[in-house]
């Protein structure tokens, strides 16, 4: 375990629900499919004194002095970002991946202005123009879908159909509860036959699209890529944009600050330097090979065990199992069981869920933090074990408890980065 001397000192309450999430941590099998462990290098730049400095403006022409260290950080963030992704420009300083696509709408549109995205109900995501957002008071969110749940294919007629109807401005690929790879050059036809921005929220893939498992929507001719950084590619929570081209940039930088944010938050940029060049890594492929072949495998254990998935399968790092059809019962209820033998994930919307967000239909689960842990194919099958098992044994209390002796055992063998010593 790191020592944390001057942190329990100071503050002791802070300090034991530090070590409590330490241990929940290393103690559970997380399957959130959005989580990840970051490298103990990536958490040590986190915590270091780039917190204390403003740097508001970019490498080379900021509005404060004392940058010489902050602009290398920045520019090695962008030049690896811009190798690993293969375009030609990079802003690194979105805190976080709404935010970035909040800035990339407004460098991109004007207010009125038209968004062709996916359907929340079949995968997309809030920030692609959920009615709760405010997002929706300023422009115009249209939608399309797969085109049959079955195999998860989108339906690119109707895209096409509606593209034409609405005139977007944006065509928006990318979901955060989909489990099928896009065909993005139908796409960007699409959007070309319209004059329509290609853009493509790769939160969820981005670590499988740098460690090149699937594809790079920039090959397709994509004009914009939006990201979190803290999900498959491993680094601190934050975002970032990116264009295939510089002259586009311009608008990005210009909308990110100072348009919408104010100083970049330097210890995560610095940060995210760290993670990309650790992506950069031939390792990194196959890490980013091991989360796809994990769930792979464990897709096809619940599928040969009765299980429902929406696609009947996925072809990236996370999977939607229909409950209600698979065991007859609620996603949160087996949320909330599995919780109790220390299997985290999520309850999900399944595509046209008749059962509400907080009380849907599925559950999505993802193995990007199982297979940076070490895990392998062979754990898969254990690991889907106890949790049919804990399906099975749900009503019998003392079972719950031994199951989740039995789960800690099992997962301390997979040491979590910079928990274990
Ligand atoms: N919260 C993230 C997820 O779980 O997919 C997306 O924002």
């Amino acid at each position: 375990m790191p020592i944390y001397t001057a942190l329990q000192a100071a503050d002791p309450v802070a300090y034991n629900a530090l070590m409590g999430e330490m241990k929940r941590q290393s103690d559970g099998v997380e399957l959130i499919a959005s989580e990840n462990y970051i490298s103990p290098a990536v958490m040590e730049m986190m915590g270091t004194v780039f917190n204390n400095k403003y740097s508001e403006g970019y490498p080379g022409k900021r509005y404060y002095g004392g940058q010489e260290f902050t602009d290398i950080v920045e520019s090695l963030a962008i030049e690896r970002a811009k190798q690993l992704f293969g375009c030609q420009h990079a802003n690194v300083q979105p805190h976080a991946g709404c935010p970035a696509n909040v800035a990339m709408y407004f460098a991109l549109m004007e207010p009125g202005e038209c968004v062709l995205g996916m359907d929340l109900g079949h995968g997309g995501h809030l920030s692609h123009g959920h009615p709760v957002t405010y997002l929706t008071k300023i422009f115009k969110f249209v939608r399309y879908k797969m085109k049959d749940v079955e195999t998860g294919e989108l339906d690119y007629d109707e895209m096409r159909r509606v593209a034409l109807q609405e005139k977007p401005k944006i065509i928006l690929a990318g979901f955060s509860a989909y489990p099928r790879e896009v065909n993005y050059a139908k796409m960007k036809a699409i959007a070309d036959e319209v004059g329509a921005y290609t853009v493509a929220d790769m939160a969820h893939i981005a670590g499988l699209i740098a460690g090149k498992q699937l594809r790079n929507p920039f090959e397709d001719g994509f004009d914009v890529i939006t990201t979190t950084t803290h999900k498959t590619l491993r680094g601190p929570r934050g975002g970032m944009i990116m264009c295939r081209e510089a002259e586009l940039g311009k608008k990005i930088d210009k909308m990110v600050f100072p348009g919408f944010q104010g100083g970049p938050i330097m210890q995560m940029v610095a940060a995210k330097a760290v993670a990309f060049g650790e992506a950069l890594r031939p390792e990194f492929q196959d890490y980013a090979k091991q989360i796809i072949k994990n769930s792979k495998h464990l897709a096809k254990f619940f599928m040969d065990h009765g299980a429902k998935l929406v696609t009947n399968g996925t072809d990236n790092h996370l999977m939607l199992i229909d409950c209600v059809k698979s065991w007859n019962l609620p996603g949160g209820e087996v949320e909330t069981l599995l919780d109790r033998v220390g299997i985290t994930l999520n309850k999900n919307m399944i595509p046209d869920d008749t059962r509400k967000p907080m009380d849907p239909s599925g559950v999505r689960l993802g193995t990007p933090a199982i297979t940076t842990r070490g895990m392998k194919e062979v754990d898969m099958d254990i690991l889907g074990g106890f949790i049919l098992k804990a399906i099975e044994k749900r009503s019998d209390d003392s079972a719950i408890t031994s199951l989740h002796g039995e789960v800690i055992e099992w997962c301390r063998r997979f040491p979590v980065p910079g928990i274990a010593a």
